[in-house]
Parts: C-alpha cells; sequence; structure tokens
C-alpha cells in the first residue's frame, strides 16, 4: 500500500488539528446518524492523539465503546478532475468514516493504515463534513484479544492480556491526497547481490489498461543510475551502495505511468534499500555478515498523547537509542507509524516488526503468569478459527504495508503465546505459511515465554528464528541473580542443542523505580536492573547461538493499574519522560565498547 505523498501528479492535505470529539459509550451516534449534522456536545480533540489521557476524567480514560470524531474540510477547486483519497494511518481498534452523510470505509484492527476512494462524495471548492467513529472494544474475535465484564452498575469494563494500556482513537495522522484518475496502485521492490552489483526486482500496479511504465533508479546524490521500462522488471546497480545497519543508503525508485500519447499520467517515488538478509544455520546474516541484534523493545507510549505520534518524541527516542549504541529494536506489541520506519530506513536502524497478536495466551496475563491449572487457549470460546482469520488479515495488511522496508529484517507474528497446546500448531502453521508465501524475502518468527522448557514447543520448527523473552532473576526467582544466571545459560543451551536457528532475545529486564538506589542488589533498585543485564549478557555472550540482545523496556510506559504495577510499568531503561537510569550507562558501556 503506498503511502500519500507529494509529487508532479499528486496533492496531499494533512487533516492534522482539532477536531470535535463525543463519546458515546450507548452506541446511540450510530442509531441517530450523528454523522449527518454537527457533533452536539462535542469537546475539541488533537488528532493525532490517542484520546485517553487529553481531558482529567476516569470517563474518558476508561472508556469503551464508541468515540466519534468530526472535522470539516475545504476542498479546493482545482482538485475537480482528480481522484482524491480519505486515507487514515491508523485508528484503533476499527473505524467507521462518512464523508458528508455517506459512509465510506469501514475497518478493523488499530494499527494498520486504511483508505477510501472519495472522489463522488466530496464536493470541490466547498466545505465537507468528514465524521469517523472508533471503537476501541476486545474480544476474542480482535488482534489483540479481550473481553468485556459487564458490572451489576451497568459500567461496562474492557479486560484484556497485554501489559499496555488500551489507547485508542485516531492516534495517527489522517490524510486527503489526490491521485489521477488512472494511477500507481502498488510499488513491490526486491533486492539482491550479484558480487558488487546490486539487482532490485521491482512491480509496478496500476490501474489504466493502456499506460506504459518507466522507471529510474536515483542514487543519494540525485544521479541516475539504472532506467527500464515495463511494469515488472530488473535493475542493476554496478558498484552498488548497500544499505547496511548504521548505514540507512537509499536510492530512490521513481516510477512514471504515461499514456499512450506518451504524456505523463502519475509518477511515484519509492525509497530503495539495497540488503538482503539471510539465516544460515544459527547466524543471522544482512548482506551476508553475522548480524547481532543490540537494542530494546518499545512502545509507542507518552505522557498526555497516549500512543499519539508525534515526531519530536520519534527523533528524540532515535537519538537516545544511537547514544546508547543501539542498532535495533522490535515494534513490540504492534505495527508503529510509518514515521517510524522510514526513520529507521534512513538512518540504517534495524526492525523486528510485529503485529498485534499479543494476548493470546489465557496462561499469562499482562506478562504475569498465572500460577494454576493451565487453561486451554485455543478454543471456540477463546483463540478460535474466527481470531486466525482477523490475524491473517492483520499480517497481510502489516506485509503489504512495509514489504519494501530495507530496515525490517524480520516478521514476528505475535507475542507470547500459547505455544504448548496442540492446537497452537494448527493456529500457527498457516500463518507462517502465508507469511512467507505473502514475502518470500524475510524470516519469520514468533516470541516465545516461558511457559514449558524447549522440547514441549509445538511451533518452534515452524519458524526461521528463536525469539525469548525471558524474566530469570524477576518474575522467576526474583532476588536471587545467582539463579538467574544458572537457569538462563541451561535453557539457552537447551535452545541452541535442540534448533539449528539463532536466537535472540527480544526481552529481559527488571522493573525499576528511578532513583530508588541500594548497595546490595535488590529488586526495584537501579542497581537491581543494572546487575541483572550484566548477568544476562555475561551468558549471551557464553552461548554463540545467541546473535541478539533487546531489553525490555526502552522507557517506561503506561500500563492498567495493578498491584504488579507502579504508575505503569518501570522496565525501562529511561524513564516515561526519557531520563536515564542506571542500566543506561552500563548498556551504552556495552554497545558502545568498540568504539574509541
Ligand atoms: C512480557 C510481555 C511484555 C510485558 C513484560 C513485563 O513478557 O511481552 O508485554 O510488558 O513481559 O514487563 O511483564
Amino acid at each position: 500500500m503506498l503511502r500519500p505523498q507529494d509529487g508532479p501528479t499528486r496533492e496531499r492535505r494533512s487533516l492534522a488539528g482539532l477536531w470535535r470529539f463525543r463519546l458515546d459509550a450507548e452506541g446511540a451516534g450510530r442509531a441517530e446518524g450523528w454523522w449527518r449534522s454537527p457533533l452536539a456536545e462535542a469537546v475539541d480533540i488533537p488528532v493525532p492523539a490517542s484520546y485517553n489521557d487529553i481531558y482529567p476524567d476516569v470517563a474518558v480514560r476508561d472508556h469503551v465503546g464508541d468515540a466519534w470524531y468530526q472535522t470539516n474540510v475545504w476542498i479546493p477547486a482545482q482538485w475537480t478532475g482528480q481522484r482524491i483519497v480519505l486515507r487514515f494511518d491508523a485508528a484503533t481498534h476499527r473505524a467507521i468514516a462518512w464523508v458528508n452523510d455517506t459512509e465510506v470505509v469501514t475497518h478493523e484492527g488499530g494499527y494498520t493504515p486504511f483508505e477510501a476512494d472519495v472522489t463522488a462524495h466530496l464536493r470541490p471548492g466547498a466545505e465537507n463534513r468528514l465524521t469517523v467513529v472508533v471503537n476501541n472494544e476486545l474480544s476474542w474475535a480482535t488482534i489483540p484479544p479481550g473481553t468485556i465484564e459487564e458490572r451489576p452498575d451497568g459500567r461496562r469494563v474492557q479486560r484484556y492480556f497485554h501489559d499496555f494500556f488500551n489507547y485508542a482513537g485516531l492516534h495517527r495522522p489522517v490524510w486527503l491526497y489526490t491521485t489521477p484518475p488512472e494511477h500507481i496502485s502498488d510499488i513491490t521492490v526486491t533486492t539482491a547481490f550479484d558480487d558488487t552489483t546490486g539487482v532490485i526486482g521491482y512491480r509496478a500496479d496500476s490501474t489504466g489498461e493502456t499506460d506504459s511504465v518507466r522507471v529510474s533508479l536515483r542514487d543519494a546524490a540525485g544521479a541516475e543510475v539504472a532506467a527500464a521500462t515495463g511494469a515488472v522488471g530488473t535493475l542493476r546497480v554496478p558498484d552498488v551502495h548497500p544499505w547496511a545497519p548504521g548505514d540507512g543508503y537509499l536510492y530512490e525508485l521513481e516510477v512514471t505511468l504515461l499514456s499512450a500519447s506518451g504524456e505523463v499520467t502519475d509518477s511515484y517515488r519509492q525509497p530503495v534499500g539495497v540488503r538482503t538478509v539471510e539465516v544460515r544455520g544459527k547466524q543471522f546474516l544482512i548482506n551476508g555478515t553475522p548480524f547481532y541484534f543490540k537494542g530494546f523493545g518499545k512502545h509507542e507510549d507518552a505522557a498526555v498523547r497516549g500512543k499519539g505520534h508525534d515526531d519530536v518524541l520519534m527523533v528524540h527516542d532515535f537519538a537516545l537509542m544511537e547514544w546508547i549504541g543501539a542498532n535495533s529494536f522490535r515494534t513490540s506489541h504492534y505495527p508503529y507509524a510509518e514515521e517510524v520506519l522510514d526513520y529507521a530506513d534512513r538512518h540504517g536502524v534495524v526492525v523486528i516488526n510485529e503485529t498485534a497478536a499479543v494476548g493470546l495466551n489465557r496462561n499469562i496475563g499482562g506478562g504475569v503468569f498465572s500460577s494454576g491449572e493451565r487453561v486451554l487457549t485455543f478454543s471456540p470460546d477463546a483463540v478460535s478459527d474466527e481470531t486466525r482469520r482477523v490475524h491473517l488479515r492483520a499480517l497481510q495488511e502489516l506485509v503489504a504495508r512495509d514489504k519494501n522496508r530495507p530496515s525490517v529484517v524480520l516478521w514476528s507474528v505475535a507475542n507470547e503465546p500459547d505455544h504448548v497446546q496442540p492446537e497452537a500448531r494448527d493456529y500457527f502453521a498457516p500463518l507462517a505459511a502465508e507469511t512467507r508465501r505473502l514475502d518470500p524475502t524475510r524470516p519469520v518468527a514468533y516470541v516465545n515465554a516461558l511457559l514449558a522448557p524447549p522440547d514441549q514447543c509445538v511451533v518452534t520448527d515452524l519458524f526461521d528464528v528463536v525469539l525469548l523473552n525471558r524474566y530469570y532473576g524477576w518474575y522467576f526467582g526474583p532476588g536471587d541473580l545467582e539463579a538467574a544466571e544458572t537457569a538462563l545459560e541451561t535453557e539457552l543451551r537447551q535452545w541452541a542443542a535442540l534448533h539449528d536457528k539463532p536466537i535472540v532475545i527480544t526481552e529481559y529486564g527488571a522493573d525499576t523505580y528511578p532513583g530508588l538506589r541500594s548497595v546490595v542488589p535488590n529488586p526495584w533498585t537501579e542497581e537491581y536492573q543494572a546487575e541483572l543485564l550484566d548477568v544476562y549478557h555475561r551468558v549471551f555472550d557464553r552461548v554463540d547461538a545467541v546473535v541478539g540482545e533487546q531489553v525490555w523496556n526502552f522507557a517506561d510506559f503506561a500500563t492498567t493499574p495493578g498491584v504488579f504495577r507502579v504508575d505503569g510499568n518501570k522496565k525501562g531503561v529511561f524513564t516515561r519522560d526519557r531520563r536515564p537510569k542506571t542500566a543506561a550507562f552500563h548498556l551504552r558501556a556495552r554497545w558502545r565498547k568498540d568504539e574509541s
């Protein structure tokens, strides 16, 4: 799916700003047709942002159900004759949109874009009304899943099994953009090397029947290095400058659509990073060179704006990651804003790209393991065939969105699902197969939680890389780092003996209250976090199959309240306002030790 872009044949308009907003817990708006007139009893709401923390009101923060957004937009008369598209970069977790009185699009899933051709419904040269209802309810038929508790007093409370706050709303930009009626609808690129020559396969999809396609590849200085005609083809670039970790070198592929008479109908510029990814035995190779992941599991999370995308915070986070020596991160636990992936592409930051399939496990709740009898996760009343259909669709949308990104080196289909119940295999086999079919160029993995010893996992052989979240010394044996060191090493060696696959530790860490200090390593102190990380690092350095370490978490983040959480999850190496804890300096010393 192409992003909106300005260019000789296209124009885009951001709809960021203050919209009108109204909560609708009873769902009256759908029956009463609230899109037909100016939203009554509305307050201002900023877009993009999560709505939950904008007002000091528990009814807003903990709202369950519909929330209505509305704005008015002037459409320039010059847009007449163009195709006009309304695009939401995300609406969490589902939405319906109307232009004036007409419903134009509906979408399920809170973290991938969707759009509608609204040419027939907008009036150019006039003011138009745009209304969106966003709904945040989670069930066993949603990704992520959840359940709604009906209280005796009539309140409905959302429960979920993931450990981050269920922020909702229009978190990401909303656009109106134009394309010519006949236009480029999609571009796919793949890259390889023939010795020092870059080989770029491309495919341009378009709507016009009689059009022809011309492509031109320019280097970062703007010089053309290859060109071709035809909707499908291959370009060769001698002495190619590869995209590599730490070196986000991008070429630009300009695709031009020509009419039968040779006039330019449409054009689109697609960034291209030339690189390869391969899993060979226990190694993870980027451009044929073993790669070691250093970095974090992150969240899109900040005070007030919740999951609202913000360029200020994004650039700051990337700057802190560079300061600390990180070369990678995981989009735990949902696809991040496209601006974030753009930045990673341009700066050579490596990304493990994850779907929003978090919490597919009835034996863990919010990172905390239940101690009782094991319950069934895969069953008609929990994770069912319907869940799998929604999950599959989420995967398809993620690959469609991010398939051309050099930063993305691995798809993560789920975080910590139940991988022990035999039915897990039937659930994940088609998802792994479909991801490979959609994208044969990248490895596929799922993220494993410590539910059982390695030989009891029924799905690892379906995947290419072993991704492990481990909490020895925290949830398992809190306070005992000696035991943690032994248990971690024993387990990692078991994985390495069972599977000829690389291992990345995608989570390890300890909750840490900033400013709490101790001369002996006590849980929750800054010293304990730093020492726990040091212990893990000693083990990683002794086990060859380990090809990466991503600390949980980059920064403290909001969760549902609970006795295990102090104003949110405190496993951040940085606080929520991005101040370093002691562990940050330990990580920096380790991750930048090769620099003089
Ligand atoms: C996990 C989850 C993550 C939690 C973390 C924790 O295993 O993947 O979402 O936040 O543990 O801190 O409990």
